[in-house]
C-alpha cells in the first residue's frame, strides 16, 4: 500500500511512509493556485468507528480497527494529496474517563483535536446517545469550527423513523453541526461527507510534502499492527496492558528485519500471552507478519519477544518512552 523511503546517507534517520502514486497519480505532487488545505479532526467515544472512517476516507489502512473500545491510542494522522487540496485527516483516541495515566495522556490526545482543527467531524452511532460523554460534547458545542456531525452504523438500523429520531436527539446536543449519516464500513454516505469537507477547507498552502501518507514513522505501523492482533487474539485485561515496542527495524533490499517487544505488566500475563508451548504467540506473530508484508510491500522476517515491565501504564517515564506523553 505505501512506499519506504530512507536516506541513504544516514542510517539513523528513521524511514518515513509516502503514498504510493500511480501513474495517473503523479500530478497529485502538484500544488495548483488557489490550493487549500486543512487540518480534519475525527474525535467522539470509543468504538463508534472513528478509525474506520479515516481509512475509508485516506483510502489507506492507517490506523487498525478491532471491536474492542480503546484500540486506538494516539493521535495519527491520515492525508489526502491532490493539486488542489491537502486534507489532514486526525484519528484520535475515544473519549473516556481515565482510570490511569495511559488513558489520562489518551484523553489529551482528544481534547487537544479540538484546538487545532479546521474542521471538527464529531463521531457517533446509531446505538450511543448524547448523555454519554457530555462535558466533552460540552466542548465540542463551544467550538468557533464548522462541526460536522457523523452518525455512523446506520446500516445497523431497521427503519428510517429510528434515523430520524436519532438525527432530531442529536441536533437538541449540537444545534450547529451539519449531520452526516453514514456507514463507514459499508461505505455508505461518505462520498458526500468527503464533498463537504473539501468545500469548508480553507485556502492555504500545504502543511506536509504532497506525497505524505502520514506524520507517523515506520515503526509506528508495526507496533499498530502487533497491538491489533493482539487486540483480536486476548480477552480480557490482556488488549488493555499490553504495549509494543519495535526495537531493531532493519530494511533491506527485498526485505525488512524486525525486532519486537511486547511489554505486559505481570508475569501472569506474559504467560498468558505466550500460550502453551508458545503456540499464542507464534499466532500472533504469524498474523502480524503477514500485514506488514502486505503494508511495505516486502517479505518480513519477524522476531517477538515478551517482557514485563510493571505497572507501565501509571509510569510516566515509561509512558514517555512509549511516545504517550512528549
Ligand atoms: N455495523 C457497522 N460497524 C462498524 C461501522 N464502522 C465501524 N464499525 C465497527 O465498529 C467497531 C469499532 O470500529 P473502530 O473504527 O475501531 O472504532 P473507533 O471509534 O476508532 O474505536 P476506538 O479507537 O476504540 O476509539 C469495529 O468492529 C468496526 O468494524 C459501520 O459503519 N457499521
Ligand atoms: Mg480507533
Amino acid at each position: 500500500m505505501s512506499e519506504l523511503s530512507t536516506n541513504p546517507n544516514n542510517e539513523a534517520t528513521e524511514p518515513v511512509i509516502k503514498a504510493e502514486f500511480n501513474d495517473a497519480a503523479i500530478a497529485s505532487t502538484e500544488t495548483r493556485p488557489g490550493h487549500k488545505a486543512g487540518f480534519v479532526n475525527i474525535v467522539g467515544n470509543p468504538n463508534v468507528g472513528k478509525s474506520t472512517l479515516m481509512n475509508d476516507l485516506v483510502g489507506e489502512r492507517v490506523s487498525i480497527i478491532t471491536s474492542k473500545a480503546q484500540t486506538t491510542r494516539h493521535r495519527i494522522m491520515g492525508i489526502v494529496n491532490t493539486p488542489d487540496y491537502q486534507i489532514v485527516f486526525s484519528d484520535t483516541p475515544g473519549v473516556l474517563k481515565p482510570n490511569y495515566k495511559l488513558q489520562e495522556s489518551m484523553l489529551n490526545f482528544a481534547e487537544g483535536a479540538l484546538t487545532d482543527a479546521d474542521i471538527l467531524l464529531y463521531v457517533t452511532d446509531v446505538v450511543e446517545t448524547p448523555d454519554k460523554n457530555a462535558d466533552y460534547l460540552a466542548k465540542v458545542a463551544r467550538q468557533k469550527m464548522p462541526v460536522l456531525l457523523v452518525i455512523n452504523k446506520i446500516d445497523l438500523l431497521k427503519g428510517n423513523g429510528e434515523l430520524d429520531a436519532i438525527i432530531a436527539r442529536w441536533k437538541e446536543t449540537l444545534p450547529n453541526a451539519e449531520v452526516f449519516p453514514i456507514s463507514a464500513k459499508e461505505n455508505f454516505n461518505t462520498a458526500n461527507l468527503m464533498n463537504r469537507i473539501i468545500e469548508l477547507l480553507p485556502p492555504s498552502p500545504p502543511y506536509f510534502g504532497k506525497d505524505a501518507l502520514t506524520d507517523k514513522p515506520a515503526r509506528f505501523f508495526v507496533t499498530e499492527i502487533i497491538r491489533e492482533k493482539i487486540l483480536l487474539n486476548y480477552d480480557k485485561e490482556i488488549p488493555y496492558s499490553v504495549e509494543v515496542l519495535v526495537e531493531k527495524f532493519e530494511e533491506k533490499e527485498n526485505s525488512i528485519h524486525i525486532m519486537a517487544t511486547i511489554y505486559v505488566e505481570r508475569d501472569s500475563q506474559k504467560g498468558i500471552l505466550i500460550g502453551k508451548g508458545g503456540s499464542m504467540l507464534k499466532r500472533v506473530g504469524t498474523e502480524a507478519r503477514k500485514d506488514i508484508e502486505t503494508f511495505f510491500g516486502k517479505r518480513v522476517f519477524l522476531e517477538l519477544f515478551v517482557k514485563v515491565e510493571s505497572n507501565w501504564r501509571n509510569r510516566e517515564n515509561k509512558l514517555k518512552a512509549f511516545g504517550y506523553i512528549e
